[in-house]
């Protein structure tokens, strides 16, 4: 089987030190998180930023300083800015870190409920405006699923081509407001993508693990961290990303997939070294 792309995700725009004090806010405690993670397996890294008080922001200015700080720990890992930042920002707020041409970000790719009262608003043309931006730049998005209907939406564009290969899917699941996180919901996301496309996983909760060894088990790839969970297993707070990259490396020991290193993880989604 291919070798295992773990992502982690450190920081997110919502969860905070009073969940764990463990996430990440300054570029000097975001630089330390990556470098835990990729030292435990992680190959890329999903970020978000944060003012010093913890508040998201999308500032390119902060996305800079970030990852100038992650440079001189981790030269080589892959760093995926979020274009999704937080609930209620423009786009063009959102897309403002693709100026620092990454390899990759992310391209959210269908709306969906967020919170009890919110919703995470990626229209059709939203998702048309992020993919041409993106491609523009030949950035490799990781298409966010929230369910099923955006993997269609995913595929609608790819059959106009305003989405191109390589087609990399990330399926968020069981949050609430989205698609849940059971081995059927896994199984028919996955049978939905063309045999070519990769896909990773993030469950949301207590679905980060379960998850996770069914996309192991199954050849796919997996995302972990304190944006998607700030557990290590019931009632046991993780102490830092790194514990959660662990696991999953645990897991895939079980299953006989090696982790794949950042130059690997690149050749696997066709990026170019
Ligand atoms: N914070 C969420 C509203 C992404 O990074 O692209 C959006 C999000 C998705 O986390
Ligand atoms: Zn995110």
């Amino acid at each position: 089987m291919e070798k295992l792309i773990i992502t982690c995700a450190i920081s997110g725009a919502e969860v905070t030190k009073e969940d764990n004090k463990f996430v990440p806010y300054t570029p000097k405690e975001m630089a330390i998180e990556t470098y835990l993670a990729c030292q435990a397996g992680a190959s890329i890294i999903h970020l978000h930023v944060r003012e010093d008080d913890g508040t998201p922001t999308q500032d390119v200015k902060r996305f800079e300083e970030v990852i100038k700080q992650i440079r001189k720990l981790c030269p080589n890992t892959i760093i995926q800015p979020s274009t999704g930042g937080a609930v209620g920002m423009s786009n063009d707020e959102r897309l403002q870190p693709i100026q620092l041409n990454p390899e990759m970000c992310t391209l959210d790719c269908g709306s969906v409920n967020f919170g009890s009262n919110e919703v995470f608003v990626n229209t059709e043309d939203d998702i048309k405006y992020f993919a041409k931006k993106i491609y523009e730049k030949s950035i490799l998005p990781e298409l966010e699923c929230f369910g099923k209907m955006h993997v269609d939406q995913v595929l609608r564009l790819y059959k106009k081509g305003l989405i191109k290969d390589h087609l990399h899917f990330s399926f968020v699941l069981g949050m609430p407001g989205g698609m849940n996180a059971s081995e059927r919901d896994f199984v028919f996301l996955k049978e939905s993508i063309p045999k070519s496309a990769t896909y990773s996983v993030a469950g949301i909760g207590r679905h980060e693990f379960p998850l996770a060894e069914l996309a192991i088990k199954d050849g796919g790839h997996v995302r972990v961290g304190l944006e998607d969970n700030i557990y290590l297993e019931k009632g046991v707070k993780a102490e830092g990303n790194q514990d959660l990259v662990k696991k999953v490396a645990l897991i895939a020991k079980k299953y006989g997939r090696e982790v794949a290193t950042p130059d690997e993880a690149r050749k696997i989604l066709g990026i170019k070294v």
